[in-house]
């Protein structure tokens, strides 16, 4: 007989994702089917997208086979069937404070940054890049995590030095970048460009560093369309363009600038959108969805 999630003491929720205590030394991550478009939580829940981000992480922790916190299968008895296919039996770590992000690709505040000062994140890049550039090779991009509502804050190497000591941020910088080029590739045969990506490390009862939270899904990442990658504009989201576009468009009557939630999202949009993250993941693994734990 499964637990009910109930029987579980509610640890954090951010916009999209839940934690709870299993024991003293495991947690179960709850993925939810709420998606987010221009900072704001959306009504309209995209069905299965908690599942499909749960088995892409599930792939891609298999597939790095780096130490990670997993530590129950995707059927474990300890998962809840309310939230089966869509949850992580995980270690419980001490968390580092840095989101590690590596980019391939010059956007969003990377970009930003870059515009105001040549550099992100204290690495200098060369002059004449655009929205989308692909970079000379990928960089390390760390940020510290802000107050709640608020934008991680990019931050130097000795940023992160500062905060976790030399060794520990040489390992991040290290894994981050390594991670981060293993998975460009596997995205990369299937037609599909991985701009950038977010990582948490945690570090276990023994000192070692350990790869945490969830790993290359289209919410810790940016993943493009390979087909059709043109640097000079914003790339099209692979999953979440049909959101972004109807959002922002006539039929939507929603005003981005305004301080208004946006509307409720019409079913053809949600059904393109699942399908997108279908495709997504189906396209990176190999797999089909229709194998999933539910
Ligand atoms: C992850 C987060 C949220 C999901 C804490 N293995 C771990 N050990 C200790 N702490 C964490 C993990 Cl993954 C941990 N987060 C971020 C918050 C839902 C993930 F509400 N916070």
């Amino acid at each position: 007989m499964r637990p009910s999630l109930s029987e579980y003491q509610f640890l954090a929720g951010g916009k999209i994702r839940e934690l709870f205590a299993i024991d003293d030394e495991h947690m179960l991550l709850v993925v939810s089917d709420r998606i987010s478009a221009y900072d704001h939580v959306l009504s309209t829940e995209i069905p299965d997208k908690g599942r499909i981000l749960t088995a892409m992480s599930f792939y891609f922790f298999r597939k790095l086979a780096v130490p990670n916190h997993i530590a129950g299968d995707p059927e474990d008895d300890r998962i809840p069937a309310e939230v089966l296919g869509r949850a992580m039996v995980v270690k419980r770590l001490r968390m580092l404070p840095i989101e590690c992000v590596a980019r391939g690709y010059l956007t969003g505040s990377g970009l930003a940054d870059y515009q105001r000062t040549g550099a992100v994140c204290g690495v200098s890049l060369p002059a004449g890049l655009v929205e989308a550039s692909k970079l000379p090779e990928p960089i390390f991009t760390p940020a510290a995590k802000a107050e709640l509502g608020e934008h991680d804050e990019n931050i130097d190497f000795d940023g992160v030095v500062d905060r976790v000591g030399p060794d520990l941020a040489a390992k991040l910088r290290e894994d981050t970048i390594d991670i981060y080029s293993r998975a460009v590739m596997l995205a990369e045969e299937r037609g599909i460009i991985l701009a950038d990506t977010k990582f948490e490390f945690g570090v276990d009862r023994d000192g070692a560093l350990v790869l945490a939270d969830e790993v290359l899904t289209p919410d810790s990442s940016r993943y493009w369309p390979a087909d059709g990658y043109e640097p000079g504009r914003v790339q099209p989201s692979f999953d979440k363009q049909y959101v972004r576009d109807w959002l922002t468009g006539p039929e939507s009557g929603w005003d981005r600038a305004s301080d208004t939630p946006p509307p409720s999202l019409p079913d053809d949009v949600v059904a393109a959108t699942r399908a997108r993250y279908i495709e997504a993941y189906e396209r990176i693994s190999g797999l089909s969805f229709d194998d999933w734990v539910s």
